[in-house]
């Protein structure tokens, strides 16, 4: 095959008048259609000087048009750079420079602000907005509707997601073109999806979760999309009678509970609703399962991993684990000071190996090292174990890293960030429960001798330099931080202390 991602996700569907996306108000836009905006945007990327391998960086609102950029890099032989509409100007310099993107395409109201860091990362600029109108797309206009899509091989890099790391610094996630097709061809299977799908998406598509496991399962089988442009309550309630399958995170199944509009009536029509990218509380689970008939799906991923273990289709879905290792995925669980196997049964870092897992940290060879062994297995960073029947669940995470609403946070980089501001002598940065978010950041800070910070100055810095997710919610003064004899920070105590700040409603 001349380009495997391309071939089998996209172009099998080219003239199909199918149905790909429902866009609202009765709008919808075939495969056909998709396909041929697709390659108009793939000659305009080619236009703008973007080479096969070359990266795209794109802080666009979620919008058809957007999806079509991605198909387009995948045609083009691009390697396409999602970043979260929430980072600020300084955040994206990091990731545009960080990769060498040749383009960074942004919304227009963002356009001021985000030239200077184009031009200082050497990248050109093009706009799209949240309706498909901008510069990008009116390069596009007008040009063929057939593009000669770009010979790729099956472990040429087609897509550089960025996760935060531990010591600050974002890594670039290399994904290559076999990573995703090798997931979404065990998805659409695992899951059962086929043409007679309409999977409701109202996630972002700058993550893993809403770009890959959503869009490529759907592509795989031939299905279509409700295409909302963020999880809006009221927009959700009113397409779930349309749609046959969710996919979300645990905040959206926490959402409609709180809703009393969720009935059994109102998703009899559904088949299948499933949660990852953060713990899904059993009682989540039980309460939708009481309310609705339907048990939640759950299942576990990485960005470096795409989906790793899942709960049945058919059988036991099982609240509180994520299920078992998917088809060509091995998992394994060791000693996370040696790296030797425990006993089954036993708590351990998540081990992983498959098609599935990525090829290493852009530009970064000793973090690779570090994380991917010789032998192919990938370092969670997450704790768990694998039952006698085989399902693994979550405990817990080595890394350092909060989760809210699905956003994972580094605290090491907020602390960096926070420890340089006038009057911090240090700062930690923990993760306590939140009842709709899963869990916050909250930052506990030291002043230095003599001096009070003013926090106020903080917080208005912060949202400069910060995307909003990562913004601690509560800054806390104390005196000093709790420390153990080897003089190591004791989060845990932190965690503790502060546990109850945001209790449930
Ligand atoms: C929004 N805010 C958040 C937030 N999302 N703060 C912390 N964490 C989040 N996740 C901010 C908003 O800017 C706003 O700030 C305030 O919180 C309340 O916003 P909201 O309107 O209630 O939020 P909403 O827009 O509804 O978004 C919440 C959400 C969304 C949960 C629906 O964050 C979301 O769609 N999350 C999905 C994330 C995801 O796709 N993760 C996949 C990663 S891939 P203010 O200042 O205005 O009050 C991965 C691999 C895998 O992990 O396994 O899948
Ligand atoms: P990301 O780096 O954004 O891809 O986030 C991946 C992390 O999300 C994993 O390492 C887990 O810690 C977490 N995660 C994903 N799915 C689940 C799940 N079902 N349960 C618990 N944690 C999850």
């Amino acid at each position: 095959m001349a380009n495997p991602l391309f071939d089998t996700l996209f172009a099998r569907h080219a003239g199909s008048a199918a149905p790909f996306l429902h866009l609202g108000g009765g709008r919808s836009l075939s495969y056909d259609a998709f396909l041929r905006r697709t390659a108009q945007l793939a000659h305009a990327l080619r236009d703008a000087g973007l080479a096969p391998g070359d990266r795209l960086a794109a802080q666009v609102p979620k919008s058809a048009e957007a999806l079509a950029v991605y198909a387009a890099c995948v045609q083009a032989g691009i390697v396409f750079l999602p970043l979260n509409t929430a980072y600020t100007p300084d955040e994206v310099a990091y990731f545009v420079t960080d990769s060498g993107a040749g383009l960074l395409l942004c919304d227009p109201a963002q356009e001021d602000r985000l030239r200077p860091v184009a031009e200082g990362a050497g990248a050109a600029l093009m706009t799209l907005d949240a309706e498909g109108g901008g510069s990008l797309s009116a390069a596009a206009r007008g040009q063929p509707e057939t593009f000669g899509t770009v010979p790729r091989d099956a472990g040429d890099l087609a897509a550089l997601l960025y996760t935060s790391g531990t010591t600050g610094r974002s890594k670039g996630a290399m994904l290559t073109q076999d990573n995703l097709l090798s997931n979404a061809r065990v998805l659409a299977e695992y899951w059962r999806f086929t043409d007679r799908d309409v999977l409701l998406h109202a996630l972002p598509i700058f993550h893993t979760h809403g770009l890959f496991v959503a869009t490529n399962t759907v592509l795989m089988t031939g299905g279509a999309m409700i295409w909302q442009p963020r999880f809006d309550i009221d927009a959700v309630i009113a397409a779930l009678p349309e749609a046959t399958a969710m996919m979300g995170v645990p905040t959206f199944y926490t959402r409609l509970l709180d809703d009393p509009r969720l009935t059994r009536e109102l998703v009899a029509h559904m088949r299948l609703f499933t949660s990852g990218s953060a713990p899904l509380l059993a009682e989540t689970h039980e309460a939708f399962a009481a309310r609705t008939g339907h048990r939640i799906l759950e299942r576990y991923g990485m960005t470096e991993t795409n989906m790793t273990t899942s709960n049945p289709y058919e059988g036991d879905r099982r609240a509180g684990t994520v299920g078992f290792p998917l088809p060509g995925v091995e998992l394994r669980i060791t000693d996370p000071e040696t790296g030797a196997e425990v006993p089954q049964g036993e708590v351990g870092m998540l081990e992983v190996r498959g098609p599935n897992v990525f090829r290493g940290y852009w530009d970064m060879p000793e973090k690779t090292a570090e994380e991917l062994r010789e032998n192919g297995y990938f370092i969670t960073g997450d704790l768990g174990m694998i039952d006698a029947r085989g399902y693994v669940t979550i405990v817990g995470r080595i890394k350092d890293v909060v989760i809210s609403g699905g956003y994972n946070i580094y605290p090491k980089e907020v602390e960096m960030w926070l420890d340089e501001q006038p009057g911090v002598l240090e700062s930690a940065v923990v993760g306590v429960p939140h009842p709709d978010l899963g869990e916050v950041p909250v930052a506990i800070l030291v002043p230095q001798a003599g001096g009070v910070p003013d926090m106020q100055a903080i917080s208005a810095a912060a949202e400069r330099a910060l995307a909003r997710f990562k913004r601690p919610r509560r800054l806390i003064l104390v005196d000093a931080l709790p420390r153990n004899t080897m003089g190591k920070v004791q989060k845990n105590a932190l965690r503790a202390e502060y546990a109850g700040l945001f209790a449930a409603r």
